[in-house]
């Protein structure tokens, strides 16, 4: 008796469970207005841009860029990412802080971004509507979803299968009031 339809089925989900589709490396998070909710290695809150290798192999991240809405564009910095793991752009404007910090910060009005690889081509494209504060485009699924906008950012962490109130990052803000 051959396997039925099912069985092959059943024995699908543990490979596409580590699967991220092999889109390879995705904008996973965007902040363009931070109040506390994250800060850079200089105490500094910045926006910021989350990139994640949504593939199934370790990516070199560094013939990618990133170009913003006024055609400012930056390399990616010479980093090895591993299936799934996440790396943190600082969009602060302040190059000359490291190699994680953009040329340009994005515009809380809105903004373009754009993600080219080693060979110019745009790999996403993003239009990024006005954003509130601590408001991010979030992707949801972490990695594999559309990018929408959450109040809940989920700076240089995985962004979970939705948007919810998660852990506090890097620094706890007091409970709020309301
Ligand atoms: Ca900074
Ligand atoms: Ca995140």
């Amino acid at each position: 008796m051959h396997r039925s339809w099912l069985s092959a089925l059943l024995a699908m989900p543990a490979i596409a469970a580590c699967n991220f589709d092999n889109r390879g490396l995705v904008i996973n998070e965007v902040m363009a207005s931070n109040d506390n909710a994250w800060h850079d290695e200089w105490g500094e809150d910045e926006d910021y841009i989350e990139v994640i290798n949504a593939s199934d192999r370790t990516i070199r991240i560094g013939g990618y860029v990133l170009t913003d809405g006024s055609g400012e564009r930056a390399r990616l910095p010479d980093v090895q990412l591993a299936p799934g793991e996440l790396y943190m752009m600082v969009a602060d404007a302040s190059p000359e802080q490291g190699p994680q910090h953009l040329p340009f910060k994005i515009s809380s009005s809105g903004d373009t971004l754009v993600l080219g690889d080693a060979h110019g081509f745009a790999v996403e494209r993003l239009d990024i509507p006005a954003l509130g504060i601590n408001t991010t485009l979030q992707r949801f699924p972490n990695g594999r979803g559309v990018l929408v906008a959450c109040q809940h950012p989920s700076p240089a962490r995985d962004n979970g299968a939705e948007c919810t109130a998660a852990a506090p990052s890097n620094e706890p803000k007091p409970p709020r009031q309301d």
